[in-house]
Parts: structure tokens; C-alpha cells; sequence
């Protein structure tokens, strides 16, 4: 399964490396240090418990009311606002008729895997009217998210952002308040619907498209596009957010969309990045920030403009969709306001800046914060990335001609309790033995949209992407790039990604386009098993798999 690097592939690191040392550059150890268990260097922080209620109910973010997920009857659902080291408890109440599971997007959950919140690969459901307790400690600190990774729920509201707070962030004199920003795209038909829908010949593989996107749960649909007979108020409210002149605030935006990428701007007001997920870089000015499903960064806005009102826009970046809904408002809007303006009309001042659409911010723009050596890879995984009909002439992903299959009643890390070490083709699972290997995966995408990978448990550096299907492995960014948990491989491109495995465990590997999981675009690491099994899950989270609802 695994390939050998070959020389001409490693020379280069080496050549660089040797350089680096000329040079006396110093830079930071090459792998973290942390034990496969526990988190080394972490300070002891307080429990910090979170009780999560998901229900169904009808609820109009935009103005338009549907059947949706709430979760303690917020839409978004509460803040996880903790510090580094604390210990966070969601007490997850799941009052749907349907099971439910809860994930901490980019949580290395280091000694506690079966708190990712996977079905199929961490955990079984949370069974619809039963309670499940997740408990983990946080050694990380940055702009993070919690969803629901059941089937299509966290677009339809299980959803929320996560902070983790760092006394020792190197920005945390440089502002005065903060604010999370959620940025989505809204459907206003059920996905179960949709995905049907999405998974049949007819839809020759092209995603649903948005009906609208909100800031913070919240935007204004124009009703006279609504189908008759829908319950629907035009003019809802735009998300506000405060500032008092002179003063200077982080925004900590969070792309929760199930498919669109955005271009996040305010007028006439400056951008500065400062961190892409969890990772402080250097300070970064930019009008205009692309961000695409499931990343996170912070900006720094310094609040020195006149006395007034000004948009807040999160642009959708409708030329990757294949299908565009005629009644698409594409230019999602808050409103920022300053403290003593009178109340008058905002002005449209858009910054004209040109971003290539449906890319990452160039991660060759953005330098850590604290320089780190990236150690050399002892070898690479190639992934192939295709969509294509199959034998039903639905059109389906593959990676490595292999599309997922969710094995619900029996999750990955199960089988590895109960002592299997080899898993079915349709599973993905891609294997990884021994401690500290540092691996390459190299991401193919013969496809022609982008899919923005996530990896469960890990960061990885990203050094490169590009076009076409051949990497160039000579031009790989080893000198400090950026390390983030989430990147997106361009269309018919190529992306490579290296990280260090030291976090025993089953990792989810898979695009974050809600539809591109549904039609099965999900691969799993499964990472020093000797080791998992040195492991004593709870009894509870054992128990999840023999409820009668699994
Ligand atoms: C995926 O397929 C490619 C091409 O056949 C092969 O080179 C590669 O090793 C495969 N990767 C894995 C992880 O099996
Ligand atoms: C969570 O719920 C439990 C049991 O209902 C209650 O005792 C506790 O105070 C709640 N905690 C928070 C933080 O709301
Ligand atoms: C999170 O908590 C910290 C410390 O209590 C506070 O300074 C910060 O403003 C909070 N962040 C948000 C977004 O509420
Ligand atoms: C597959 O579906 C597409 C779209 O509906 C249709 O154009 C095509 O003819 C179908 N192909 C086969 C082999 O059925
Ligand atoms: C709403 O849409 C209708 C029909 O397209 C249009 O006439 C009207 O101006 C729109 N209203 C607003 C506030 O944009
Ligand atoms: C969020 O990600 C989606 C999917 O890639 C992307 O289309 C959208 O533009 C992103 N939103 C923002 C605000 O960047
Ligand atoms: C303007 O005034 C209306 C009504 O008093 C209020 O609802 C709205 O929030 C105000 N808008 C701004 C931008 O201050
Ligand atoms: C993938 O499957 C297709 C169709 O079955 C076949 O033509 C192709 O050679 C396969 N590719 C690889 C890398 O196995
Ligand atoms: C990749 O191709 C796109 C579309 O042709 C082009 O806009 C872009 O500049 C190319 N990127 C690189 C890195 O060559
Ligand atoms: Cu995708």
C-alpha cells in the first residue's frame, strides 16, 4: 500500500537541509515531542463542561422557516470558548428522532480517539433520545469548530465555533475584544432530500446549490423568490458587529459551509492574518480573504475609520458551483458598526482587489509566527482523487478507485480493540505501524472541482500544489511553510501534504463538501494499532454499538 520515497525525491531535502545549516538557522525541533498518550508541556487548566441539547425545530435564519437542527435552541449553537490545557466535557442530550454524534473539528483528541466523533470510524451514534459525554483535554490553542458528523446534520444546524485560548499567544496584547464570525452557505431543503436527489443519474454528479449564506446564523432573503406557500419574513436582520473607534479587535472566521468557498472582506477596512487553524503566523495585510469550506483564521481590524456603518461581506464563490440557483444571492452580509454612528444607509464600498476564485489564500504568503524545521519524510502515499459513474450511472468519488462505505454498527477503532489490523477495500484505510513516521501524502485530483481534505488528529505542512497531475516535487515550500488541518486540492490539481504520526488512533482523511462525503470522497488512517490497543475506551462509548437504534 505504501511506496518507498525514492532518492530523487529526498536529494532535494537533503541539499536543503545541509543549506539550512550553513546558514545556522535555528528552528524548532523537527517532531513534536509530545508521548503517544499525552500532551508534554501542557499546562493544567480547568474542566469546562458544555451541555449540548440537539433538537429539531423550525427556525428562519435568513427570514425563510424550515424544519432544522438546533442545538440548545441556538442556531448557531453556543461558543466552546476554554483555555489551553482545560478540559472540555460536552454532555451531548440527543432529543432527535435520529442518531446524532458530536466532532471537535481539528482536536488531536491525543489519548482519547474515541472522542472524535465519527461514526463509522470513532464511534457508533448517539442513539436518538440518549445522552453521550465526550471529554477530552485541549493542548492546542487557535479558531476551531464543533459539528455534528452524521450524515448531512451540521449543515442544517448542528454546528458551532470552538476557541481554545492561549495566555502565551504572542498577539494577545495586539487587541482589545474578539469576535467569531460563521460563514455558510443555507439550504433551504432538507438534505436528506437533496442527497437523494444529488445521488441519482440525473444529477450527473453536480452539487445542490446554496440558497443563500449566513454570517453568524443570520442574512435576509428576499421572499418574492420563495415558492408559494412558504412561510417566509424579507427584511430579518443582518448579524451586527460593535466597534468603538480607535480600538482594535480580532475576527475569528470560521468557513462552516457545506459547499461554498467565500471571500471574506470588510470595507475600507484593512485585513492583517495573524493565524490559519491554530497556527500564529506573521502579520499578513489583505483586502480580500478567500476561505474555503471547513479553514479558519484570524484577522486583526483596527477600528480606525470614520464614524459609520460598514458591510461586512462574505462573498460566494459561485464560479466553482456547477449549478448556480437563479435566486442566489451571492454577496452575504453583517454589519459593522461604529459606536455613535447616526443611522443612516451604508454605503457600498467593496474592495476591488482580484482573488483567483476557488483556491487557498497562496500558503506561500503566510510565515509562521514561531519558524519550524520540517523534518524529511521517510515515505509518501499517493492519492487519486476521481469522480465517475458507476455501474448504476450515479456518479460517485473515488480515492484510489475505491469509494467509502460507511460501516455504521461497526466503527474502525472497534475493530482495532477487537484486534484487526487489516480492513476491507472500501473502508480507505490507509495503515501506519510504526511511531513517528513522517509521511507524505501526495493528493491527485482528477477531477475537475476542487475538494478542500481535512485530517482528523493532525496538522500537516502544506508544500505545495498546483495544476495538472504530475507534482513537481522540486519546487515543495520545506522552509518553514504553514501547518494547518485543512487544504484544498485545485481542480485537476495536485496538493502535498506531510505530517509526522505519532497520535495512535483512526483518523478520519476526507473532503469537507458535505455531497462529496456522501458520495464517498473518505479515506481513514489508522495509526500504530499496537498502540491503540494499549488503550482502555469507557464502557459507555463501548456500549453506543449495542443500542437497539445502531
Ligand atoms: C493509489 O494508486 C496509485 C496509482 O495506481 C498508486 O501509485 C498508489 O500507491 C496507490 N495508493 C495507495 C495508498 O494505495
Ligand atoms: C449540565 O446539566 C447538568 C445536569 O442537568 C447540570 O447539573 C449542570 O449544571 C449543567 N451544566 C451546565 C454548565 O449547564
Ligand atoms: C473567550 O474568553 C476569553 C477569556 O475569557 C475572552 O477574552 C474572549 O473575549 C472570549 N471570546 C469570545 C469570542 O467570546
Ligand atoms: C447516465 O446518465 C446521464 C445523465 O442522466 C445520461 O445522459 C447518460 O445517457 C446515462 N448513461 C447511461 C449509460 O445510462
Ligand atoms: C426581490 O425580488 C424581486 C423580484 O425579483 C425584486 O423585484 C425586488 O426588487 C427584490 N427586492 C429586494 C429588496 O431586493
Ligand atoms: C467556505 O468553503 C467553501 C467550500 O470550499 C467555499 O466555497 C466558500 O467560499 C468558503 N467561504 C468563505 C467565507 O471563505
Ligand atoms: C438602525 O435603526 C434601526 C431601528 O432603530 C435598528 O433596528 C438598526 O439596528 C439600526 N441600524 C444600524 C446599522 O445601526
Ligand atoms: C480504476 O478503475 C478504472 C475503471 O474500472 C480503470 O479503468 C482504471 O485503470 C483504474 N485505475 C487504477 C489506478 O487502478
Ligand atoms: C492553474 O490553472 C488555472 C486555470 O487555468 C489558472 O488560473 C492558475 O493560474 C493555474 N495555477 C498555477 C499555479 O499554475
Ligand atoms: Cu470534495
Amino acid at each position: 500500500m505504501l511506496s518507498f520515497l525514492t532518492l530523487a525525491y529526498i536529494l532535494p531535502y537533503l541539499f536543503f537541509f545541509s543549506f539550512l545549516s550553513f546558514l545556522n538557522v535555528s528552528l524548532a525541533s523537527p517532531v513534536p515531542l509530545d508521548d503517544a498518550f499525552s500532551y508534554t508541556n501542557c499546562p493544567n487548566g480547568q474542566e469546562r463542561v458544555f451541555n449540548l441539547t440537539i433538537s429539531r425545530k423550525f427556525f428562519a435564519p435568513d427570514g425563510f422557516s424550515r424544519d432544522m437542527f438546533l442545538i440548545n435552541d441556538q442556531f448557531p449553537g453556543p461558543l466552546i470558548n476554554v483555555t489551553k490545557g482545560d478540559t472540555v466535557v460536552l454532555n451531548v442530550k440527543n432529543d432527535l428522532d435520529e442518531d446524532t454524534t458530536i466532532h471537535s473539528h481539528g482536536m488531536f483528541q491525543r489519548g482519547t480517539p474515541w472522542y472524535d466523533g465519527v461514526p463509522g470510524q470513532t464511534q457508533c451514534g448517539i442513539p436518538a433520545g440518549q445522552t453521550f459525554s465526550y471529554r477530552f483535554q485541549v493542548c492546542q490553542s487557535g479558531t476551531y469548530w464543533y459539528h455534528s458528523h452524521s450524515r448531512a446534520q451540521y449543515i442544517e444546524g448542528i454546528v458551532g465555533g470552538l476557541v481554545i485560548n492561549d495566555p502565551e499567544d504572542p498577539y494577545i496584547n495586539q487587541y482589545d475584544e474578539e469576535y467569531v464570525v460563521l460563514i455558510q452557505d443555507w439550504y433551504h431543503t432538507d438534505s436528506k432530500i437533496l442527497v437523494r436527489k444529488f445521488l441519482t443519474p440525473e444529477s450527473q454528479g453536480n452539487e445542490p446549490s446554496p440558497d443563500n449564506g449566513l454570517i453568524n446564523g443570520k442574512n435576509s432573503f428576499n421572499c418574492s423568490s420563495a415558492s408559494p406557500g412558504s412561510d417566509c419574513y424579507s427584511d430579518t436582520p443582518l448579524e451586527q458587529f460593535n466597534f468603538v473607534q480607535g480600538k482594535t479587535y480580532r475576527f475569528r472566521v470560521i468557513n462552516t459551509s457545506a459547499f461554498s468557498a467565500f471571500i471574506f472582506s470588510i470595507d475600507k477596512h484593512e485585513l492583517e492574518v495573524i493565524e490559519v487553524e491554530g497556527m500564529i503566523t506573521k502579520r499578513h495585510k489583505v483586502h480580500r480573504l478567500p476561505i474555503n469550506v471547513a479553514q479558519r483564521y484570524s484577522v486583526i481590524v483596527k477600528a480606525d475609520k470614520p464614524i459609520a456603518s460598514y458591510f461586512m461581506r462574505a462573498e460566494m464563490e459561485t464560479s466553482c458551483f456547477a449549478v448556480v440557483s437563479p435566486t442566489l444571492n451571492p454577496m452575504v452580509k453583517a454589519i459593522v458598526t461604529y459606536e455613535k454612528s447616526s443611522n443612516q444607509t451604508l454605503s457600498e464600498n467593496p474592495w476591488s482587489d482580484i482573488v483567483t476564485e476557488c483556491v487557498d489564500l497562496n500558503p506561500n504568503e503566510l510565515v509562521p509566527y514561531h519558524p519550524q524545521q520540517v523534518p524529511d519524510a521517510d515515505y509518501n502515499i499517493n492519492v487519486i482523487v476521481s469522480f465517475r459513474p458507476d455501474d448504476k450511472n450515479v456518479t460517485l468519488a473515488f480515492i484510489n478507485n475505491s469509494t467509502y462505505v460507511i460501516d455504521l454498527k461497526y466503527p474502525t477503532l472497534k475493530k482495532v480493540f477487537d484486534g484487526m489490523n487489516h480492513f476491507v477495500p472500501n473502508q480507505n484505510v490507509f495503515l501506519i505501524e510504526k511511531n513517528k513516521v513522517v509521511v507524505d501524502i501526495i493528493l491527485i485530483n482528477t477531477d475537475g472541482g476542487e475538494h478542500p481534505f481535512h485530517f482528523h488528529g493532525h496538522v500537516f505542512w502544506v508544500l505545495g500544489s498546483g495544476n495538472g497531475t504530475k507534482p513537481n516535487y522540486k519546487n515543495l515550500n520545506t522552509k518553514n511553510p504553514i501547518q494547518r488541518d485543512t487544504a484544498t486540492v485545485p481542480a485537476n490539481g495536485w496538493t502535498i501534504l506531510r505530517f509526522v504520526s505519532n497520535n495512535p488512533g483512526t483518523w478520519g482523511f476526507h473532503c469537507h463538501i458535505e455531497w462529496h462525503v456522501e458520495s464517498g470522497l473518505v479515506a481513514q488512517f489508522v495509526t500504530q494499532p499496537d498502540l491503540i490497543r494499549k488503550l482502555s475506551p469507557p464502557a459507555d462509548w463501548n456500549a453506543l454499538c449495542s443500542k437497539p437504534n445502531n
